[in-house]
């Protein structure tokens, strides 16, 4: 497409779509009218896809998750159809700047974190690498909570992506699904009826995926929940509005909010509403789909492959049994037996809190027929194991996990030291009895959007090196390394993030009002704020680091920017009391004439799927510090050390294998195993143990217990203080004094540019792994037992 083509297509959607004069559009238009430009370009991909999936009778892939953190689509769909030049020109034309346009869309904000983030990379993977797959999840209406400071302190107010119209959905009225509630079950020998005393509608609504280059497009199809009547008008002309309104109301609160919650267990029967009204809806979907191509129900893990992410969707198991043996007359064995080899199940976390029940007394009252299915499938699996001590139901619960378990043919982990920990805790009597189950898919980013897209000035020196082919085979970031001996490239290299970190300060200066100093260590932890991934640790240092800058303030320190990103679960005090210290800090640290040179705290607020593309370019330092064996895997981590940032961490999830690859000697490696973590933890007074050790920690600790950071109420952070000094269940002090040493390394490294600069660009020619593609290709051989379709090799577009 050339620039002028684009330029028409601009301004024809601008006035025949939008309705608007050119002299009269806002931004807002220009971005809607340039969506439908590229957007009519990918349809007629996707359409092809679609056709030949038909056509060649391939088996599909459906991706179940409650959670598609997909930020913005624009520039994805821009740079994946390589309309880049055309757009950029067209704008230029037309007097509208394309970085304008870029920020102008609203994040999809429809997930927590790295679990909603990877179902994002992986559809994007998907397509790219020409497999027929679908998403399905829930359209809600406010995605995560935005977040903002008062003093220091989280606020959240709704996040509202869909107030102006949403360029990339298509609606679909002509899929709406019933889903029931609640009612009673009539049994009829095997089989029953179940009659719900409540239905609402999904409706679906399709967002095109493109993948590299537009050679393949799949969809990701969003769950609208909405009454089954509309509005009561016999009771609004008696005048009763808000009586008349309140089914329609009641049907959206299924749709309407994502829980903030992915590592606590809500206990909300409304969330236990919503996962069982997207899986349904979207069960209900595929068999339809299978069921106009094939009439035999023994075919269908044959043709579709569901993946259930997190236990979130595991209600599908007895779902799809329901539905094949009260509406198929399939026999219950064999029902089960079909449903195992279509589902598989993904792990993300080993957190007990975090592994989600549901008590019998709610699961029967709202899905009557669901639990004596499970009952029944318990006692399959009972006699099939021989075993009696690992029900689904259980102790008055129903275990999501376990059923998940015990429903999927295969069960994955989500890195390699995650899985190992699968067999021998949370999964120890499952892994027994099923010891072909479990297995590894450690997860993986896009390079499209998280090197190619949001880290331009870095893509182009890569690209001028080896080619363009590593945005779609990312292992050929290997080629670099001889280029990487080259001083004068890896001054080229160093030149592209120093550039980055000048993009960043400037933003930072502007839109935060804070002065950075480019030349800066710029150390970044970014991720959502918990107990677990130790942001108190991090404070902790920084704080020991200040007061010995404080000591001798003209010793040559090495300056650094340290910077805090991500949001606290609402009702997770402890959180969002970091969140607070951290602003504290800020405040003061960054207004003291004696350090304010050597160190600045910058927590820019609402951190998004947007932010991190800003800041993970301009990073030099990516802090991986959760304490072992609890980060499932981190995906963070493995975005930072493909822009070149070196790792501080533990042997935590993928650090493991990004240190493993990229080479101990380019890692900054401190803490505990996950092994020695539960030694130590196992021995009392620990943590009064180590701060006696460590004067540094002890002094440290004695600054916030005392109120340094916040004089007018000096007790503010006494229960972080004496958490930390009793019971420190994360073993924060027992991990410091390492962690100090290694942060002590890093800033030796970074004083030495030469070295660093080859450290830093050893971590982006090694992390070529980390690409989702490759994690996709993972489950397609060992999981989904699915191909791809052959894709053209040229670019025809
Ligand atoms: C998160 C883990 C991360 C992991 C992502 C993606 C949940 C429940 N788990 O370590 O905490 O990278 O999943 O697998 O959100």
């Amino acid at each position: 497409m050339t620039r002028s083509e684009m330029k028409d297509a601009i301004v024809h959607h601008l006035t025949y779509t939008l309705g608007k004069d050119a002299s009269h559009a806002q931004l807002y238009d220009w971005r809607m009218a340039l969506s439908y430009a590229v957007r009519d370009r990918i349809v007629d991909r996707w359409f092809e896809a679609t056709r030949r999936t038909y056509a060649e009778k391939r088996k599909r892939v459906y991706y179940l998750s409650l959670e598609f953190l997909i930020g913005r689509l624009l520039k994805d769909a821009v740079v994946n159809m390589r309309l880049e030049e055309a757009a950029l020109g067209a704008l230029e034309d037309l007097g509208i700047p394309f970085r304008e346009i870029i920020e102008d869309e609203p994040d999809a904000a429809l997930g927590n974190g790295g679990l909603g983030r990877l179902a994002a990379c992986f559809l994007e993977s998907q397509a790219t690498l020409g497999l027929p797959a679908m998403g399905y999840g829930i359209r809600y209406e406010n995605g995560l909570f935005r977040q903002s400071f008062d003093h220091g302190q989280q606020v959240e107010e709704p996040e509202e992506w869909l107030r102006q119209n949403h360029a990339w959905e298509f609606v679909r009225p002509e899929v709406s699904i019933d889903i029931g509630f609640g009612g009673h079950v009539q049994e009829i020998g095997q089989r029953a009826n179940w009659y719900p005393s409540e239905m609402v509608i999904a409706m679906g609504h399709d967002t095109p995926i493109i993948g590299w280059k537009g050679r393949w497009g799949n969809t990701l199809r969003l769950w609208e929940s909405r009454p089954m009547h509309g509005f009561d008008l016999a009771r609004f002309n008696r005048g009763d509005y808000a009586a008349a309104a309140e089914p329609e109301a009641l049907a959206r609160t299924l749709s309407r909010v994502l829980y903030p919650d992915d590592t606590t267990e809500q206990g909300k029967e409304l969330r236990l509403r919503q996962e069982f009204f997207f899986t349904a809806a979207s069960l209900r979907d595929i068999l339809r789909r299978f069921e106009s191509e094939y009439d035999d129900l023994k075919l269908l893990p044959k043709k579709a492959a569901i993946q259930i992410n997190d236990t979130h969707p595991a209600i599908a198991g007895p779902e799809l049994v329901r539905i094949l043996v009260d509406e198929r007359n399939v026999e219950f064995g064999e029902a089960v037996e079909i449903a195992r080899a279509t589902l598989s199940y993904t792990n993300h976390t080993l957190l007990p809190e975090a592994l989600e029940t549901w008590g019998e007394a709610r699961m029967g009252r709202l899905l009557p027929r669901h639990m004596q299915i499970i009952d029944r499938i318990d006692d399959l699996h009972r006699r099939a194991t021989k075993t009696s001590n690992i029900n689904a139901h259980q102790d008055g619960k129903v275990h999501m996990g376990t059923l998940g378990f015990i429903m999927a043919h295969k069960v994955n982990g989500v890195a390699a030291l995650h899985t190992e920990l699968m067999k021998t805790t949370v999964f120890k009597d499952l892994h027994a009895a099923y010891p072909d189950r479990i297995v590894n898919q450690t997860n993986g980013v896009t390079p499209r959007r998280w090197l190619l897209s949001s880290n331009p000035r870095l893509a182009a020196l890569v690209t001028e090196a080896i080619g363009e082919e590593w945005a779609y085979h990312l292992e050929e970031l290997k080629k670099l390394e001889p280029f990487i001996e080259d001083a004068a490239w890896l001054e080229r290299f160093m030149a592209a993030k120093r550039a980055n970190k000048v993009s960043l300060s400037n933003w930072i200066a502007e839109d935060l009002g804070v002065s950075v100093d480019p030349d800066s260590i710029f150390d970044i932890q970014v991720k959502r704020i918990h107990e677990y991934k130790r942001q108190h640790l991090n404070l902790l240092e920084t704080v020991a680091h200040w007061q010995e800058i404080r000591d001798n303030p003209n010793a040559g320190w090495t300056p650094r920017v340290k910077i805090f990103g991500g949001k606290a679960f609402p009702g997770y005090i402890y959180a969002k009391n970091m969140v607070r210290l951290a602003n504290d800090m800020a405040a003061v640290m960054n207004s003291d004439p004696l350090t304010s040179r050597y160190l600045k705290v910058v927590f820019p607020p609402n951190y998004n799927v947007s932010l991190a593309e800003r800041l993970i370019p301009a990073a030099d330092l990516s802090e991986q510090i959760s304490t072992a064996g609890k980060e499932a895997s981190g995906t963070g981590n493995m975005k930072f050390a493909l822009n070149g940032a070196l790792t501080i961490g533990t042997l935590d999830g993928a650090n493991v294998e990004i240190r493993d690859l990229v080479g101990p000697e380019n890692f900054f490696l401190f803490g505990m195993t996950a092994e020695e973590v539960v030694a130590r933890r196992a021995e009392p007074g620990h943590a009064e143990r180590a701060i006696a050790a460590d004067p540094r920690l002890a002094r440290a600790l004695e600054a916030i217990r005392s109120g340094r950071f916040s004089p007018d109420e000096p007790g503010r952070y006494h229960s972080i203080t004496e958490n930390l000094a009793h019971d420190d269940y994360f073993m924060v002090c027992s991990d410091f004094s390492d962690y100090w040493r290694a942060q002590r390394e890093a800033e030796t490294a970074f004083a030495d540019q030469a070295k660093w600069a080859h450290m830093a660009a050893l971590n982006t020619a090694r992390t070529g792994w980390f690409s989702s593609d490759r994690t996709i290709r993972g489950y397609m051989k060992d999981v989904w037992d699915v191909e791809a379709a052959r894709l053209a090799d040229i670019d025809d577009n």
